[in-house]
């Protein structure tokens, strides 16, 4: 059982969008060609979904700027423009991202009091989103994996699903990925693959389909 999971494809992540990444809004086609032709038999995505307080915007820690790191549940955390705000045009998947075969969105980022970069749990890993079960639930066997950021919510879902989904293969769709820096998203690729996760392109998954 073959899922496609697509991550956090919203304006705000786009150039234009309040965290945009460079090149974000390019893995859009890329995703609506998988979704067409990549043979999948399940189809899920995530959307960032802040409530304004969050406490991972910069704008609620006063005195701090975005990408200071900052604290946030006694922990590090790296403080963020407002993006993603609940309900807002920035949270909103990318306009041209085709959602008819998209089965599920799982929300995530939801707990003012912490982060949530996976998928599939919160940063201090405490809550789980439901998103393993579900998937789960479908007999998923192989979880192809690309979004936005690769260095932030892609890097944290394929090393969650590897941890959480045992015996599923997962893979990281290179170029269905955009990340924020380069050193990060470098470092971002070698914890995936330490981690189990394989690297595919998208060309590499149309073939086999
Ligand atoms: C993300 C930073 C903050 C992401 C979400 O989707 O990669 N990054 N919130
Ligand atoms: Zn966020």
């Amino acid at each position: 059982m073959k899922c496609l999971l697509l991550i956090d494809l919203q304006n705000g992540f786009c150039p234009g969008g309040n965290l945009g990444v460079a090149g974000g809004d390019e893995v859009i086609p890329v995703a609506n060609r998988l979704m067409a032709e990549g043979g999948y038999e399940l189809i899920v995505a995530s959307q960032d979904w802040h409530p304004a307080d969050h406490g991972s915007f910069a704008s609620n820690h006063p005195g701090m700027k975005p990408f200071e790191m900052g604290e946030l549940g006694g922990k590090p955390q790296m403080l963020w423009p407002d993006h993603c705000v609940e309900y807002t045009d920035d949270a909103a998947l990318h306009p041209g991202l085709d959602q008819s075969k998209i089965a599920y969105v799982q929300r995530k980022g939801t707990n003012r009091l912490v982060d949530s970069y996976s998928a599939f749990r919160d940063n201090d890993r405490t809550a789980h989103t439901g998103l393993a079960d579900f998937l789960n639930r479908h007999g998923v066997t192989q979880l192809d994996i690309g979004g936005l950021a690769t260095d932030y919510c892609v890097q944290a879902s394929a090393i969650d699903a590897v941890e959480m989904l045992p015996g599923v293969r997962v893979r990281y769709v290179e170029d269905l990925s955009r990340g924020i820096d380069p050193a990060t998203i470098a470092a971002a690729e070698k914890a995936m693959a330490a981690a189990g996760v394989k690297t595919v392109t998208s060309d590499e998954i149309l073939r086999e389909a």
